[in-house]
């Protein structure tokens, strides 16, 4: 029997992911991304409703202060379609309507609105409930004078300088950490002034505000700077805030996972990691909806996926000057390998055990193997491709079924 039939078939697999998750996407045929989140909202709307937002957001997913919004946006349920804009390349008539031409940028209602503070506090206006500023007025200036302050107390400059300063000297890092410290004291404070454990006593547009810089500096800080934000005694305020927003499902549709962070410092701005650039965030990578959704995601964007090993891995060289079909079966045949354990979970579905063990093994399907497996694991990239929870699940996995390899 062929190897490549000892594994489901897509469309099985498929079947049975679906019935694990309720995750779904737009499919984007040719654009990038290749598929979309479907907003909350709309998944309880008939199909042609008129959506009164219209997001502009950048195709990667990476931008935090269009997190900010999207954070809002699915809070507050409110229906919106995205357009996404290549920052590598933006055009013109993005340019030509925006006055600072950078992401984030929203229509309302036909009004152009752009700087996320301002979209968040123009959402607020025209969509009141659910309310993300306090209705006590008192209180709602304070909450409003935060929002400002978390432009203005130069806490993101501070924070991305320890971050980002490329230096290895001691002292120098020792005073942007100091200085990166008594921001995050003061953050404390700020924490402190009301009962509870987000910034007013509910959650509101401050939190939206802070927790795409605190996520990605908690993410990338213990690989850059072996700095440790999460668990860190001096801080148990933006802890206990980490772990409130946690509880959030909204916060879970549009957060980043923290490899996705990681590689991402790297690859935008050339950071070089001193620890580990790929520690497994154990907490995500057994749920069983996380894995189905991830296995949702591969088998119905399968075509694209093995489109762009095959395009940009360099997988392709291993058929010389002969056949690609076969390494595009061999690719393929992976992928399914590695869905298939993400719906079996520890029933391990691999082909070496079935076909009577590793002297079996054919080398160059080894070999597309690991590159696809290599390759995707690092290429996927939440909330662009899946959720942060997904994503955690399909590395770990895309890790277990690679080591089997050899
Ligand atoms: N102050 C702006 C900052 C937005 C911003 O810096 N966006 C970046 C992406 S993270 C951007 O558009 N960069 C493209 C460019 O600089 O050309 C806001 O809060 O909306």
């Amino acid at each position: 029997m062929s190897i490549q039939n000892t594994v489901s078939s897509w469309e099985d697999l498929l079947e049975t992911a679906r019935k694990n998750t309720p995750a779904r996407r737009v499919k984007r045929p040719g654009q990038s991304p290749s598929t979309a989140p479907i907003p909350s909202s709309l998944l309880k709307l008939p199909q042609d409703t008129q959506l009164p937002v219209l997001l502009y957001r950048d195709t990667n997913s990476w931008c935090p202060f269009c997190e900010r919004v999207w954070f809002a946006l699915e809070e507050k349920e409110i229906p919106f379609a995205t357009e996404f804009i290549d920052l590598s390349n933006k055009p013109k008539w993005y340019t030509d309507l925006v006055p600072t031409t950078l992401v984030p940028a929203a229509k309302i209602d036909g009004k152009l609105v752009y700087e996320s503070k301002d979209i968040l506090l123009a959402l607020e206006e025209k969509f009141p409930h659910p309310a993300l500023l306090p209705e006590n007025s008192e209180e709602n200036a304070i909450a409003r004078q935060f929002l400002e302050e978390a432009e203005t107390n130069g806490f993101k400059d501070i924070a991305y300088k320890f971050l980002r300063e490329a230096t290895a000297d001691a002292q120098e890092l020792a005073n942007l950490q100091a200085a990166f410290e008594a921001k995050l004291d003061e953050l404390e404070q700020t924490l402190a002034k009301y009962p509870g454990a987000y910034f007013v006593s509910t959650f509101s547009l401050v939190d939206t505000m802070y927790s795409p810089h605190l996520d990605r500096l908690a993410a990338n800080l213990p690989v850059y700077r072996g700095y440790h934000l999460k668990g860190n005694p001096r801080f148990p305020r933006i802890n206990a805030w980490f772990e409130a927003l946690n509880q959030r499902p909204a916060y879970h549709r549009v957060k980043s996972d923290n490899i996705t962070n990681n590689l991402l410092l790297r690859r935008r701005w050339g950071a070089q990691p001193i620890g580990n650039l790929l520690p497994l965030d154990a907490a995500d990578s057994e749920k069983i909806q996380y894995r189905a959704e991830a296995a949702e995601r591969l088998s119905d964007n399968r075509e694209v996926a093995i489109g762009d090993i095959l395009k940009n891995s360099g997988v392709q060289a291993l058929a010389g000057n002969g056949d690609i079909s076969a390494i595009q079966e061999a690719v393929d045949f992976h992928l399914r390998l590695l869905a298939d354990y993400l719906i079996n979970e520890n029933n391990v579905p691999l082909p070496w055990g079935r076909v009577g063990g590793k002297e079996n093994i054919d080398p160059t399907l080894a070999a597309v193997g690991a590159i696809t497996l290599a390759y995707v694991r690092n290429r996927i990239c939440a909330p662009r491709d899946m959720s942060a929870g997904a994503a955690t699940a399909f590395r770990a996995a895309a890790d277990q079924v690679l080591a089997s390899i050899y």
